[in-house]
């Protein structure tokens, strides 16, 4: 009974099938957007531009110039990438994030059946024999002594690729996704050393990614030329006696063309209403945004992992006031602490410096991809927040930058009042030893090591205590997550 069940396709594999295909586009074409804000890959940590081992522009860091991170940006049209165009990466990450947990939950109903009803027999090899025996096939089938057939029991070869992508592929892809969460990453250090670091497991998300396209070239090439009808119908309809193939064939065109059409309505939704995509696509990356943001950083990197090479990102501040502190080392700095709290501060960078002064060596993840490590020195917020007595009613923190865009909108960022009193959340006014430089935020930025780094305010101005982010700015947590539309958590 059980050896009859595994050779037809039951409805739930071609409903599985489908859906696996749906999503895989998806999530191939939102990764290609996120990898195009960062379009360098590397097998270390500190992302030193001529350490890249493959980069997918022509761009030039140039050493004689300021040049930050969203410089270094590419294009991508919405042909390829989801939803396409320039650090569209906001977007990105939302239907990556959406697309990836309800392909796992597709492939959690998959597995499930397939060990339920026995139908892993015709994937999983069970013998050892299968790698020489695969080995033979091939060598018959390049010296085309063997032609492949779409035969109801897979030979070897078959059989090996189907499993490697369902067993090794798939939950590779999984595991080094999750290792690039800087609050996985922060808070079990040893999850993404099983990968050899962040920028190794995100080289390899990378290659599963060639690895699922090159499967899926071989896979279309082996059922259009092993009996296009006959395999159609088996897919399609589960029907394995020759017959219904003009039947399965127009379905089967039919489940490609709603492929497209989900693709091409992705695509289009991103673009015209971007708010939307930010809040309800988006609510999945703040449902993992919220399961992660218990975790809190306990980073301690030694001094000899201190990166070489620091991306910045950002252009410095052109606020006049920001400009005459800068003229004379900051010696008239004020930072600005207001809003729900009992005693308002200014604090001269003398009086923070006053303060008891904590270190930390730690792992950066900007959004973009790129990692690096350095030793922060400065003031724990947590000492701040003890002289300002916060009222019962501040719920949020606002990290208010000097540095404005082209547009001029202020850059700030916002944390939970809880995530400011972690030990790793301080104000530092060091990088390295030395007195923080102009690119990394000079005289004062924000660090919280469990978050990515946009949420990081660089040239701080002001902070203040607010009952709700909703009420700052547009609304939504922080300068990027306004006008760029990326998620509020920041844990992944
Ligand atoms: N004021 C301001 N702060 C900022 C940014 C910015 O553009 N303006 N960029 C953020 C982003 S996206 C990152 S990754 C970090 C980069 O810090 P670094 O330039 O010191 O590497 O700063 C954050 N803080
Ligand atoms: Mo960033």
């Amino acid at each position: 009974m059980e050896a009859e069940a595994i050779l037809t396709y039951p409805h739930w594999l071609t409903a599985t099938h489908f859906i696996n295909f749906l999503f895989l586009t998806l999530l191939a074409r939102s990764g290609i957007q996120i990898l195009a804000d960062h379009p360098r890959l590397y097998m270390n940590e500190h992302c030193t531009p001529s350490s890249n081992w493959i980069k997918f522009t022509k761009k030039k860091v140039p050493k004689d110039k300021y040049y930050t991170s969203m410089d270094d940006a590419v294009d991508v049209s919405p042909w390829i990438a989801l939803p396409g165009g320039f650090h569209n990466l906001g977007h990105g990450r939302h239907w990556h994030f959406f697309c990836a947990l309800f392909w796992v939950l597709n492939g959690i109903v998959y597995l499930t059946l397939l060990f339920a009803t026995g139908q892993w027999r015709r994937l999983l090899p069970t013998s050892w024999e299968i790698f020489p025996a695969a080995w033979h096939s091939l060598l018959r089938h390049l010296s085309f002594q063997e032609v492949f057939q779409h035969t109801d029991v897979y030979n070897p070869i078959q059989q090996l690729c189907y499993a490697g992508v369902v067993f090794i592929l798939a939950p590779l892809a999984i595991l080094t996704g999750a290792a690039m969460s800087p609050a996985l990453a922060g808070r079990f250090p040893w999850y993404a050393k099983l990968f050899g670091g962040k920028q190794k497991a995100r080289s390899f998300h990378f290659i599963v990614l060639i690895g699922f396209l090159v499967f899926l070239v071989i896979h279309l090439f082996y059922v259009c030329t092993t009996g296009f009808g006959a395999n159609m119908a088996k897919i399609v309809l589960g029907i394995h006696d020759g017959s219904h193939q003009t039947l399965a064939i127009v379905l089967g065109i039919t489940g490609i063309v709603v492929v497209i059409l989900v693709n091409v309505f992705a695509t289009i939704l991103s673009q015209k209403k971007p708010r939307f995509i930010q809040v309800y696509i988006g609510s999945v990356t703040n449902f993992i945004n919220r399961l992660l943001s218990r975790l809190r950083s306990k980073q301690c990197l030694t001094k000899d992992q201190i990166s070489p090479y620091f991306w910045v990102n950002g252009y410095p501040p052109k606020d006049p006031q920001w400009i005459a502190y800068s003229r004379e080392e900051y010696k008239s700095y004020k930072l600005h602490i207001s809003g729900l709290i009992e005693a308002p501060q200014e604090l001269s960078l003398q009086d923070l410096q006053n303060l008891p002064k904590t270190t930390q060596i730690t792992e950066h993840t900007c959004i973009q991809g790129w990692t690096g490590i350095a030793e922060w020195g400065g003031v724990s917020l947590k000492k701040i927040i003890e002289l300002c007595k916060p009222l019962p009613t501040a719920k949020y923190v606002v990290f208010r930058s000097y540095q404005r865009d082209k547009d001029d909108y202020e850059y700030y960022s916002t944390l939970k009042l809880d995530e400011c009193l972690h030990p790793q959340t301080i104000l530092a006014y060091e990088m390295n030893g030395k007195f923080l430089s102009i690119g990394h935020g000079a005289p004062l930025r924000l660090r919280m090591e469990s978050k990515l780094g946009f949420k990081m305010s660089k040239w701080l101005k002001s902070i203040e205590f607010v009952e709700d982010y909703k009420t700052v700015g547009l609304g939504y947590g922080g300068y990027r997550e306004d006008w760029q539309f990326f998620s509020t958590g920041a844990q992944l």
